[in-house]
């Protein structure tokens, strides 16, 4: 693959990188996007079940569905595009702010991560708000107890109209306002306030490089566009970053 040489500089020049995910990153570790054409959004709109009102109202549908995606998850492992991203940091200040719940940035062995919207691997008890790590819970598909209270006990995931943790929006909004290069990878950039975090990158100065294999809204706001694969295009990255540090 041949990098466009104002890319090859700004790789070589800079110090803080910064790599914004969607679910696009984890497609080649199996686990559907929400809006490709496999995704799982395409069955039903994601306020259907992605909501605090869709789990009040039907509990074990929506836990059933996130324990659906548990299973896939804990089947799927990082793939080349993950393992490229943590290879990095033995050259770069390597930031993640991921909108991904899978935790496979994190098995892949990234060290910081900002995590936006949950992490499918926690849950907790929506009145004591004690919080129970998925193995602790005996996985049946009707929704948990909390063995404190007897409250329900939901997934630890950012559903829509619900806020962002706060320290991990502002965690990942600062990382990208003083990265040198902020990677857009597989994400269609839909959702936000998480997608304001690419723009505070822009806005703080950050080339910005987009990974996909096709174009989305901020296709037009970046400096530099990739087609193809992140798990096929991140690992080339990679090596021509090897060239010039090793
Ligand atoms: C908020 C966790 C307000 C759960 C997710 C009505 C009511 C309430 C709010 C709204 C509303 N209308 C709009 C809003 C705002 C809403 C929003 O942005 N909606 C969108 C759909 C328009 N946002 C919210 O509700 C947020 N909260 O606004 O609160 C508020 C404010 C103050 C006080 C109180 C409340 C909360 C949003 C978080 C929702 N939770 N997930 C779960 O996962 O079950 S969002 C969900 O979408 C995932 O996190 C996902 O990551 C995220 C974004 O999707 P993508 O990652 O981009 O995935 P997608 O499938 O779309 O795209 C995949 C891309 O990869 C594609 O471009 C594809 O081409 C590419 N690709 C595929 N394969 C590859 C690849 N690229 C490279 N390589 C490959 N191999
Ligand atoms: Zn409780």
């Amino acid at each position: 693959m041949n990098f466009k040489q104002e890319f090859l500089d700004k790789l070589l020049s800079a110090k803080k990188i910064v790599f914004f995910t969607g679910a696009g990153i984890s497609a080649e570790s199996n686990i559907p996007t929400f809006r490709g054409k496999d995704g799982i959004w395409n069955k039903m709109n994601p306020e259907e079940l992605a909501s605090f009102d869709a789990f009040m109202r039907n509990p074990d549908l929506v836990w059933e569905w996130y324990q659906q995606r548990r299973d896939i998850v804990h089947k799927a492992q990082p793939n080349p595009g993950h393992v490229a991203i943590a290879g990095l940091e033995k050259h770069y200040d390597v930031t993640v702010v991921t909108q991904n719940i899978d935790n496979l940035h994190r098995r892949a062995g990234s060290t910081k991560i900002f995590e936006l919207h949950g992490n499918i691997e926690r849950n907790f008890c929506i009145e004591c708000h004690t919080f129970y790590n998925s193995p602790d819970l005996e996985t049946t598909n009707t929704v948990p107890k909390c063995k404190k209270c007897g409250g329900l006990v939901r997934p630890d995931v950012v559903w829509f109209g619900e806020m962002l943790p706060q320290d991990e929006f502002s965690g990942g909004e600062k990382a990208a306002e003083w990265s040198d290069i902020c990677f857009v990878v597989g994400t269609s950039a839909v959702v936000y306030p998480a997608t304001y975090i690419p723009m505070s990158a822009k806005r703080g100065g950050s080339y910005l490089v987009e990974v996909n294999i096709e174009s989305t809204e901020l296709s037009s706001y970046v400096d530099y566009s990739l087609f193809g694969k992140a798990g096929e295009i991140l690992p080339k990255i990679l090596e021509e970053v090897k060239k010039f540090k090793n």
